[in-house]
């Protein structure tokens, strides 16, 4: 047997796992227009990934109308979507593994073009990432100047959370992850760079880390904390996450989550980014800095093969490892690095959008 430290069993809140190979949030732009409605396609290919007692955390998922960012996401707000998750969590349960809903707001990283009324997407500041994003017709544009929330409309955004967890109950899930990871609604509370609000949304850590935890506390109210994960990247840059002292910062809500007993933090290393494979051997490493202030079980991703990944457990820097671009390529990938076999290379040009190509073609061993 190869990579040992990934195969043994780990208890993940209220799911014990047979092993540590998890599959990581892929965003693929394929649910069925109008309506980014989970359809049958998706459930084929996360059954595919599938493995008993293994763990895969669905894609990101559109909480309302106004979450929507990217043409193609799958959205949980409405019923039809929520038929379509049944196909999903149907497919995986079928083979006896877990699956989560990862639950997603994308705040300014949206356009107007996907927003209700056409309105200018909004977030904790009127403050615009930088770069380039797509239009609902996957063209090119700069990013618009989003519109700054008014206090009183916070609230209504961490019910929208709440439903979307009520729902991924409802579609089937075995539990929900909470996105505050890569520069998205929730990070865009939590980092300086994006966040300058007078109110108690804004200013200090705790204020900026308040929005997180009462999203955190809501989906609890609902799932229970032994079923619920929160996903972050401390060190990130991904749509232009900027935060002036990420250790003071993620040590905080490290330290507040850890306090909930939350099912797991899902930590993504400064190794990956969005459009390339980034390889930053010297970046410091977010599951090793952050675990002990968290407590419980950490999942590591981001530029992992099976070798580093079973090293990281076996270091116990992390107790598990996601894995996205291997996942994508090889649906077989736990009982490839089981037995320590060559892995089929992915194909970039056919994550995003598309249909059967460079989804469930992929060849098992
Ligand atoms: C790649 C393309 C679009 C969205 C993330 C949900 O960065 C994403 C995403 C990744 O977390």
């Amino acid at each position: 047997m190869a990579n040992e430290a990934l195969f043994q069993p780990l208890t993940v809140g209220a799911i014990t796992l047979s092993h540590r190979v998890v599959m990581a949030p892929l965003t693929r732009l394929r649910s069925r227009q109008p309506g980014n409605i989970p359809q049958e396609m998706n459930a084929v290919y996360y059954g595919q990934r599938a493995t008993k007692g293994g763990l895969q955390i669905a894609e990101a998922t559109d909480i309302s109308p106004t979450a929507v960012g990217y043409p193609g996401a799958p959205g949980i707000w409405t019923d039809e979507q929520v038929e379509g998750w049944k196909l999903v969590t149907a497919a995986v349960h079928a083979k006896g593994g877990f699956i989560f809903d990862q639950i997603w707001h994308t705040g300014r990283i949206s356009h107007s073009s996907m927003q209700p009324g056409g309105a200018v997407p909004f977030a904790p500041s009127a403050i615009a990432a930088g770069g380039k994003h797509m239009t609902v017709t996957f063209q090119s544009t700069e990013f618009e100047t989003p519109r700054a929330l008014e206090t009183a409309e916070i609230a209504g955004l961490i019910a929208d959370f709440r439903k979307a967890a009520e729902n991924a109950k409802k579609a089937g899930f075995d539990g929900v992850e909470v996105h505050g990871a890569n520069g998205y609604l929730i990070g865009q509370f939590l980092h300086d760079g994006s966040n300058t609000r007078t109110d108690q949304y804004g200013g200090s850590i705790e204020n900026r880390a308040r929005f997180l935890l009462e999203v955190v506390d809501e989906v609890v109210k609902v799932w229970g904390a032994d079923r619920v994960g929160v996903r972050l990247s401390p060190w990130g840059k991904n749509n232009s996450q900027v935060e002036s002292d990420p250790l003071a910062l993620y040590s905080y809500v490290a330290t507040q989550l850890g306090q909930r007993k939350l099912a797991y933090l899902h930590l993504v290393e400064p190794r990956a980014d969005q459009s390339s494979d980034v390889n930053d051997a010297n970046a410091p490493d977010a599951a090793a800095t952050f675990k002990s202030k968290f407590g419980g079980v950490v999942i590591g991703a981001g530029g992992f093969n099976g070798e580093s990944g079973a090293q990281t457990v076996a270091d116990g820097k992390a107790d598990a490892i996601a894995y996205g671009r291997h996942f994508i390529a090889n649906p077989d990938l736990a009982e490839r690095l089981h037995r320590g076999s060559a892995l089929n290379a992915y194909d970039r040009s056919t994550f995003y959008g598309g249909g059967d190509k460079g989804y469930t073609d992929y060849p098992t061993l």
